[in-house]
């Protein structure tokens, strides 16, 4: 074991962390008990004629970041915050151009057909060497976007106006297991041939990407600068519905259930189309290319589908606690 635990876990404790970690009980035993309980909380869903209620926060258009705007937003007193004209046109066209023109990665099951840099979901797996891979690729990826556009990135922008504006501060976070730095800079693709499923590819998908029980003290939101927008549609949908752990409601429970499954292969249609039948209707926003809007990741989210064009995003997420300096990971 290393000296220090504060320091950055080296390739080889990344490796034992991974061998450390056991599975137990039998996989298909859990895959069809799983099975049977997403049937049920789907019925459930179904059977409910009353959606929930929204709980009335709004989306917050404003010209610059400044601290009251991040702080309502944090503290879930609005659901979004919109920044048009971010970055400018001329940011827009090279990045969009660079990334078009490099190989991608496809995702599978998302909405998302391609990124540009690796998700943070690779540090869990499946094996050490995709955990590695994504440390690895972090910072020399960020510094190739500044390179490329022989500037500051979008992210980086974001970055030091969050540094700027809120009294903790910001950084590159390094908040996982293994204490090393993130990467700060995806770039995601939806054109309308990768939009899964039939309501999902005109309506989007609702998914969160963080827990939806609400906490003022705490939380994860996600930041996009939109690059390029689709002359009609890709709008973002944002349901600004507060839902508390120790309500005691059953509603609340099962509309956590089905956004745990959101993505769920073989049930993700019925999942989607039982959630449109709990919630209420959404907050829609638009934003143009070069706008950044942020919205609280634990709300239930989705981009609407269209028929023509790229749709593309530089995305970031921003760990908020009470106190502490926020930190970004893509
Ligand atoms: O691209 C967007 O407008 C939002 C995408 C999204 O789902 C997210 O950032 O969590």
């Amino acid at each position: 074991m290393r000296a220090s635990d504060t320091l950055p876990m080296t390739d080889r404790e990344v490796r034992d962390y991974f061998k450390s970690r056991s599975c137990d009980g039998k996989p298909g035993d859990r895959a069809t008990q799983a099975d049977r309980l997403l049937r049920e909380i789907i019925a459930d869903a179904e059977s409910r004629k009353v959606p929930v209620k929204a709980d009335g926060t709004a989306a917050q258009r404003v010209g610059e970041l400044t601290f009251d705007p991040l702080h309502s937003l944090f503290t879930n007193r609005t659901c979004a915050l919109h920044v048009p004209n971010f970055v400018s046109p001329a940011t827009c066209t090279a990045l969009n151009k660079w990334i078009m023109s490099e190989s991608q990665n496809m995702w599978k099951n998302t909405d998302m057909y391609y990124g540009l840099g690796l998700p943070v979901n690779s540090i869990h797996g499946p094996t050490a060497n995709h955990c590695l891979r994504y440390f690895k690729q972090a910072i020399p990826a960020m510094r190739k976007i500044r390179e490329t556009i022989k500037s500051l990135a979008p992210l980086d922008k974001l970055r030091l106006e969050l540094d700027e504006a809120w009294h903790a501060g910001a950084r590159v976070g390094t908040d996982n297991p293994y204490r090393r730095k993130m990467f700060v800079g995806l770039a995601r693709v939806m054109r309308p041939e990768g939009l899964v499923g039939e309501a999902t590819a005109t309506e989007g998908l609702i998914h969160v990407d963080a827990p939806v029980f609400g906490d003022a003290t705490q939380g994860v939101f996600s930041a996009n600068v939109y690059l390029k927008m689709p002359p009609r549609g890709g709008e973002l949908a944002v349901w600004n519905i507060a839902l508390k752990q120790n309500a005691q409601s059953r509603r609340s429970a099962v509309i956590a259930a089905l956004l745990a499954n959101a993505f769920s292969d073989g049930h993700r249609e019925k999942v989607q189309s039982a959630l449109r039948n709990i919630l209420p209707s959404p907050i829609i926003i638009k934003p143009a290319a070069g706008d950044l809007v942020i919205l609280n990741a634990g709300r239930p989210h989705a981009v609407r589908g269209f028929s023509k064009g790229l749709r593309i995003t530089m995305q970031t997420f921003i760990a908020y606690r009470e106190g502490q300096t926020l930190q970004l990971f893509s």
